[in-house]
């Protein structure tokens, strides 16, 4: 079993993160809690590129379609006002579809970032998926109020600045997706013998 600070994810600055001059920022916020990126570049994706990032399973549209319904449900609004159905896979769908065009309207940066339990320390990082949700200290929850509230009358995504790879199938599926073995570097820095 690899060791636990030898764990790997993927980040994406999104264009809208990209946009709003939070690269450095991003990356700060890792490399502060003692995270090591082994890889980094600029790509503008296609929508092809970005249809094969996310999944296309019906697990996935469901999860992503049962949370926009409970976020709804919370708020008291009715989800199919917004989505003409209240089906999980259909709002999941939905949902995908706004991410190929969102993702696609400006260039990301793209980076793997290695270190001790990186995929879960990175999404605590990052924050909860809808901005007006995470919390303070977070990178969503600093930069963004963003909500499906306001984003799916207007038929778009939640622009939430960073995506991070939710768990090992993703990271490992995501990492490939994104970077040659050629891209990855190893190398220690300078403070990992006195952190762990
Ligand atoms: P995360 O990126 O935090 O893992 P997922 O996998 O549930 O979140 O959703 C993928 C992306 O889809 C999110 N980052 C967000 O940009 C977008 N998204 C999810 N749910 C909604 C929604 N109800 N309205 C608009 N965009 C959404």
């Amino acid at each position: 079993m690899a060791k636990p600070q030898d764990e790997r994810t993927l980040v994406l600055v999104k264009p809208d993160g990209v946009i709003r001059g939070l690269i450095g920022e991003t990356i700060l916020r890792f490399e502060k809690r003692g995270l090591k990126i082994i890889a980094l570049k600029m790509v503008w994706p296609t929508s092809e590129h970005i249809d094969q990032h996310y999944p296309s399973h019906n697990e996935w549209f469901s999860n992503v379609g049962s949370r926009t319904s409970e976020f709804f449900k919370n708020k008291n609004i009715d989800v199919k006002e917004h989505f003409g159905t209240e089906n999980a896979v259909e709002i999941g769908k939905q949902v995908k579809d706004w991410l190929l065009d969102y993702m696609t309207v400006g260039p990301v940066v793209a980076m793997v970032i290695e270190g001790m339990h990186a995929i879960t320390t990175v999404r605590k990082l990052v924050g909860h998926t809808y901005p007006i949700e995470a919390l303070p200290g977070t990178i969503r929850g600093d930069f963004s109020v963003d909500t499906p509230s306001a984003a799916n009358v207007e038929k778009r995504v939640v622009k939430n600045i960073v995506h991070a790879s939710g768990n090992e199938d993703e990271a490992m599926h995501e990492i490939e997706h994104w970077f040659s073995p050629e891209e990855i570097h190893h190398y220690k820095r300078a403070d990992e013998h006195i952190m762990f």
